[in-house]
């Protein structure tokens, strides 16, 4: 593998996909292998209080995206960052150089939001969501649709195959931006 040095212009990723999919655990893996900083922005709106009220029928805060904007630009400029959100028509077009949208399947999506606490509408919506393939739909909207690109994330083995095929993309990325 190639040896990355600090100075060197590094890509900035997005992870986007209905809760549950993996994002974090996924996120996690690829910023300690690849040497990157690992944003989620969810925690970000939570420990700096970014919000503009609560969604009574979502049973979630709403974020304030304009003070999240404003909260992640430097770093974002620096670049080698992997930001996770469950959403991605707000950001800037230009923070970012590849958008990964996880998909996972019913069956396994179901288990991972019920074992997370989710009941009801919350559960039934997040389901809905991913068959709708809401976020996908959203990314390549935002996004131009050559930079976003779906992985299945219904396993372990999956989890494996996109944490070698991102790496990958980014050692490429890194020998023709440098
Ligand atoms: P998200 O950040 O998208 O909400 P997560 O990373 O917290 O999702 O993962 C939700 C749960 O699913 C968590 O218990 C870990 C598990 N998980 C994530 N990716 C997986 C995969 N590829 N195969 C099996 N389980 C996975």
């Amino acid at each position: 593998m190639a040896v990355w040095i600090k100075s060197m212009g590094r890509p900035n990723i997005l992870l986007t996909g209905t809760p549950g999919v993996g994002k974090t655990t996924l996120g996690k893996e690829l910023a300690s292998r690849a040497g990157m900083t690992y944003i989620n922005v969810g925690d970000i709106a939570k420990e700096g209080g970014l919000y503009e009220g609560f969604d009574e029928e979502y049973e979630c805060p709403i974020l304030d995206e304009d003070r999240v904007i404003d909260e992640l630009e430097d770093k974002m400029s620096a670049g080698g960052v992997i930001v996770d959100y469950h959403g991605c028509d707000f950001f800037p077009e230009r923070w970012f150089h590849v958008v990964f949208v996880l998909r996972t399947e019913t069956v396994f999506l179901y288990e991972r939001l019920q074992s997370r606490g989710y009941r009801g509408k919350k559960l039934q919506d997040n389901i809905q969501c991913e068959i709708f393939q809401t976020l996908y739909e959203e990314a390549i909207l935002s996004y131009k649709k050559e930079i976003v690109h779906q992985l299945p994330s219904n396993t372990p083995e999956d989890l494996e195959r996109n944490l070698d095929q991102i790496m990958q993309w980014i050692e490429q990325w890194m020998e023709e931006n440098n």
